[in-house]
């Protein structure tokens, strides 16, 4: 039975009238498609995102291509805003099931609804809390990033399932030609026309040159301090301009080391610099390219004497929060692109940005990008 069908048995029996005939099972199937397609995008890139972030012992994570990460969460970010539109067209399309008398059939049926439920109860908690999230609007009681990715699981398992019962009456639908002569393209079109709206509205964000464009985006390219986005600002790390400028800062390099280090600032302008081009790849989507200037990691870690294999972790001067710390892995202090920074775009780094020096390394989340930092701890 069609939902269209379903739905007229619903209005005879004087329940609930539904007018459109876009309620249907041709327009329901290829939305079901494009968002099978967007999940799974979505799926993907955030797993690589979470484990970039909490690395587990045998992934060596590459540190290139340089910009990988920037396009795998942007793709996350962007894509998933664009399927807000494709995700509500689809909930609209088949509601009128949710009213179908009677409400369950058989245990299959019950267990069938069940998971939709579960599927569409997931998919609305993934984009609502992903974009109340980038919009740096806290709202909910749990720790983001711990529910977002959990929920992915639930999601992605309802999915399989719904794909699975699915599968032959959406291949049957789309396959055969319609010949009521309704007009779905129209629709479908607008669909995915605000899909697009969406993406060049955002899309700027990552990619410089439609930065004008990006007015739905939180943060943009080339709007901050340096030209720089800011995410968590000195003030808010609870780093200030006198324990930064404080002549007695010094940069410690201890744990298993040949040699301790203890550098000043300019200890650290006095060692070999060098110039990069690297981004800074937010997890919350936005990006932005700038030229780094410092010090090699693996300079510095060859003048403390440490381990090929070793890990680093890098310790902020900030007070208290996530990202007070991060790892290095081997792969990325070998890379000749880390750099522990002092300098951005041809100046020394704002406080903002991480002054005295902050780590910048190629293909790695802007979360990793640690500033302020004062210690490294060889493990
Ligand atoms: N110590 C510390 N470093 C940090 C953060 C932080 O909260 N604390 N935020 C990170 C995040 S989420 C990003 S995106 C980058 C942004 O760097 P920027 O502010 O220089 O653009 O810094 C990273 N470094
Ligand atoms: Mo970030």
């Amino acid at each position: 039975m069609s939902v269209v069908q379903r739905a007229g048995a619903v209005q005879r029996a004087g329940v609930v009238r539904f007018s459109s005939r876009l309620h249907d099972e041709r327009v329901a199937s290829w939305l079901g498609i494009w968002l099978g397609v967007s999940f799974t995008i979505a799926f993907v890139t955030g797993l690589i995102s979470h484990f970039m972030q909490h690395p587990p012992g045998w992934l060596m994570w590459p540190s290139r291509p340089v910009n990988l990460y920037r396009v795998t969460q942007g793709l996350h970010v962007i894509g998933g805003l664009a399927t807000i539109p494709l995700l509500l067209a689809k909930l609209w399309t088949v509601y009128p099931k949710l009213l179908q008398r009677p409400p369950i059939r058989s245990v299959g049926h019950a267990l069938e609804r069940a998971f939709i439920f579960l599927l569409v109860g997931a998919s609305l908690f993934q984009v609502v809390t992903g974009v109340l999230n980038i919009a740096y609007w806290y709202a909910f009681p749990f720790f983001f990033t711990t529910a977002h990715y959990w929920t992915a699981y639930i999601l992605i398992g309802a999915l399989l399932i719904h794909v699975a019962n699915q599968w032959a009456t959406t291949r049957h639908t789309v396959m055969k030609r319609p010949e009521d002569g309704l007009n779905r393209r129209a629709f479908l079109a607008t669909v995915a026309a605000a899909g697009g709206a969406i993406t060049v509205t955002t899309v700027g964000e990552a990619f410089p040159p439609l930065a004008q464009l990006a007015v739905l985006a939180p943060r943009r390219p080339g709007v901050g301090p340096q030209g720089l986005p800011v995410n968590r600002s000195a003030f808010a790390a609870g780093v200030t301009q006198a324990n930064a400028n404080d002549p007695a800062w010094r940069l410690r390099v201890t744990g298993r080391v040949q040699r301790e280090l203890s550098l000043s600032l300019s200890d650290l302008r006095a060692l070999p610099s060098r110039s990069v081009r690297l981004p800074i790849a937010c997890v919350e989507g936005w990006s932005a390219g700038a030229t780094w200037g410092g010090v090699r990691l693996r300079d510095l870690l060859h003048l403390a004497g440490v381990d090929p294999d070793a890990r680093v972790q890098l310790v902020s001067m900030e007070v208290a929060g996530l990202y007070k710390t991060s790892w290095v892995s081997p792969r990325h202090w070998h890379d000749p692109l880390t750099l522990l920074a002092l300098d951005v775009n041809g100046r020394p780094l704002d406080l903002d940005h991480g002054f005295p020096c902050r780590l910048i390394a190629p293909n790695r989340p802007g979360v990793n990008q640690t500033k302020w930092v004062h210690r490294m701890v060889v493990a």
